[in-house]
């Protein structure tokens, strides 16, 4: 019998997709490049259910129902280009292939036109949420013609995670946009988790926590409804993990040098190009660089002492102040990245719908809290809002809490504490806010050495200024 789904990848997320789209009512034929990793997934977690077992790909595409729909699993970047090539030959006109991994857009694009000259059918989706979304309910993102959503479509709504309004899966918009959204999905990420490490590092070393008072102070955090998330959820459960052998926190044996695998460069690289302000974003990314040089940070250490003082705090207030440092950056930060998202909509023609763009986020994947449904109300009751910080609850919630932010900060830089993505996302807000920044005298500069000219704010047109005839008279 014909299978109705096909999927190609049995690492870690194409496993857990394939037992969650059989789960769902979907007999699936699979394939994986090494024989091994089929067989071991037809011996395990396969066994018993309506899963074919492939071992070519004349066997594979000969096991699905035309017009086939495949899912594509497998490692972003060259692999996915092989795969492509391999199945070009053995497809018809109106095969649906779906990338599912983590590409770039703008392969995503290219991939589109070449397959869709010949005929064939291509969706860029993004899938987030681990291995564990993978399994019970990712959240989607799937980018591509409208009528090749409409597809997929009922397969996506049943395997997506559930929230209180629907699947997370939406139609996202064209060509790339499924792949773009979910690489700003992961910039974000960045940013989340840089500012739940830089809350526990002020926590630590400067509030005197230790790891049963670190456990409780982001298990109550979780509790509230603005940082309900999955990241501080996991955050409290980490601290409750002691290193078996040492019975010392284990999270405080682990090497403080953080890997990346290139969204959140991607996110960075991309909002330089667009001229979008990320600055949290790029701080998060920064920071895990500057993790990553352990050895040459082991010898600054020893030449490079900073204040070495530990604030007298009061261990309450300043838990509660981190606490809205914590909130107001994060605000900053989501900010920043629909900002990026509404330009590179409006750059790329994507008409992402933004209330819903945080709708599928409030499910399945990694950056799920309670706090985006804020964000898809924002959006909802004013879908031109330029940025959220303008957005009625957000605005009052910093500017009733700046005072603490401040408060934060200043006492991180007082006690030599690097808080890269709090200040970014503090210097984000003041700049905003600003009527007047002082690139006036950086414009002046520009016109100075190479005679770029400027605007005047009490004139039109363009002026040009013989600055050092005037300066020396
Ligand atoms: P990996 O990214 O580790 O890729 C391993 C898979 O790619 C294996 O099935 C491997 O086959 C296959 N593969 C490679 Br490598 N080169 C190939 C080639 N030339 N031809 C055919 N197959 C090839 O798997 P993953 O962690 O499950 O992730 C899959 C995708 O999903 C990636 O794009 C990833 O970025 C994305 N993603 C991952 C997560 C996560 O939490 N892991 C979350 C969200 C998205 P083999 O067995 O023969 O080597």
């Amino acid at each position: 019998m014909a299978q109705s789904f096909g999927l190609i990848g049995l690492a870690v997320m194409g496993e857990n997709l394939a037992l969650n789209i059989e789960r769902n009512g979907f007999p699936i034929a699979v394939y994986n490049r090494s024989r091994d990793k089929t067989d071991t997934f037809m011996a395990t977690r396969a066994q018993g259910k309506q899963v074919q077992p492939t071992y070519s790909l004349e066997e594979f595409v000969a096991a699905l129902e035309p017009p086939r729909k495949i899912l594509i699993m497998v490692k972003a970047g060259g692999p996915v280009d092989a795969v492509i090539e391999q199945l070009k030959p053995l497809l018809a006109p109106g095969d649906i292939l779906i990338d599912g991994g983590n590409s770039l857009y703008e392969d995503t694009e290219r991939r589109t036109q070449d397959l869709e000259a010949l005929g064939l059918t291509y969706i860029g989706m993004g899938v987030s949420g681990g291995e564990e979304g993978a399994l019970n309910g990712p959240s989607l993102m799937p980018g591509g013609t409208r009528s090749a959503y409409e597809k997929i479509e009922p397969i996506v709504t049943k395997i997506a995670a559930q929230v209180d309004n629907g699947p997370c899966v939406t139609y996202i918009g064209p060509g790339g946009s499924g792949h773009y959204v979910k690489m700003v999905h992961n910039g974000i990420e960045y940013g989340d988790m840089q500012l739940i490490a830089e809350a526990y590092d002020l926590l630590k070393t400067v509030g005197g926590l230790n790891q049963a008072q670190l456990q409780a102070t982001f298990a109550a955090w979780n509790q509230t409804d603005e940082l309900n998330s999955f990241l501080i959820e996991i955050t409290a459960e980490i601290f409750k993990v002691s290193d078996p052998d040492t019975q010392e926190p284990l999270v405080e044996l682990i090497q403080d040098a953080a890997g990346q695998k290139g969204t959140g460069r991607w996110t960075v690289m991309s909002a330089l190009e667009l001229g979008v302000s990320i600055p949290t974003i790029i701080a998060a990314v920064n920071a895990r660089i500057m993790s990553s040089i352990k050895a040459e940070r082991t010898a600054a250490a020893q030449e490079l002492s900073g204040p070495g003082l530990i604030a007298p705090v009061d261990q309450a207030t300043f838990i509660d102040q981190v606490r809205d440092a914590l909130y107001c950056s994060k605000i900053c930060s989501y900010a920043q990245g629909m900002a990026l998202l509404a330009k590179a909509s409006a750059e790329f023609g994507y008409g992402l719908n933004l209330a819903e763009m945080a709708r599928i986020w409030k499910g399945g994947c990694i950056i799920r809290a309670g706090f985006l449904s804020k964000i898809e109300r924002a959006f909802t009751d004013n879908p031109q809002l330029p940025n959220l910080l303008l957005a009625p609850e957000f605005k009052q919630t910093i500017l009733d809490r700046q005072a603490a932010w401040r408060s934060v900060v200043a006492t991180a830089a007082q006690t030599g504490i690097a808080v890269p993505a709090f200040s970014a996302s503090l210097d984000y807000f003041d700049s905003y806010r600003r009527d007047r920044l002082p690139q006036n005298l950086t414009q002046a500069q520009r016109d100075f050495f190479g005679a770029h000219t400027y605007e005047r704010i009490d004139k039109p047109g363009t002026f040009h200024t013989e600055w050092a005839a005037l300066a020396n008279g």
